[in-house]
């Protein structure tokens, strides 16, 4: 079983300019934008440019070079959204995979979110 990654996804269409975004910050290997149902003051998408379902995916096939350029870019855009340690009172990063995840879109991202408490990582078990 391996990695089968669906082109039809939302981001897919969003990378290919087929659906708009409120783009945050564009590097070589990388995008961020808004999410379109935010949860908090700050709620950034950050998604590698290549066809990665998750983040064990992206960690697996990804070139050095996207990775690295992925890891600063998640910084950089924490850093223009006000939210790092340095200036504020810090964020979360969640990256959801698969179905025990409860990914919807399956392209790898990154939620950067901030701007107030987001309260207990996880949620106890109803
Ligand atoms: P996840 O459950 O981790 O797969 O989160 C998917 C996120 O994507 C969710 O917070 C809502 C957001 N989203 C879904 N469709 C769109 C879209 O068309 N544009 C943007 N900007 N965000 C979207």
């Amino acid at each position: 079983m391996g990695y089968s990654y669906d082109d039809q996804n939302i981001f897919a269409k969003i990378l290919r300019g087929e659906i708009p975004n409120t783009t945050v910050l564009e590097t070589e290997h990388t995008l961020a934008f808004r999410d379109l149902y935010p949860q908090a003051p700050t709620h950034v998408l950050v998604i590698p440019k290549g066809p990665y379902i998750s983040y064990d995916h992206f960690a697996a096939a990804a070139s050095d070079a996207e990775i690295v350029d992925y890891t600063r870019a998640i910084g950089e855009v924490c850093r223009m959204e006000g939210v790092t340690l340095d200036a504020n009172d810090g964020f979360r990063m969640i990256s959801n995979a698969g179905e025990h995840g409860v990914q919807e879109v399956p392209h790898l991202h990154v939620h950067i979110l901030g701007g107030r408490s987001m309260g207990r990582m996880v949620q106890p078990k109803a």
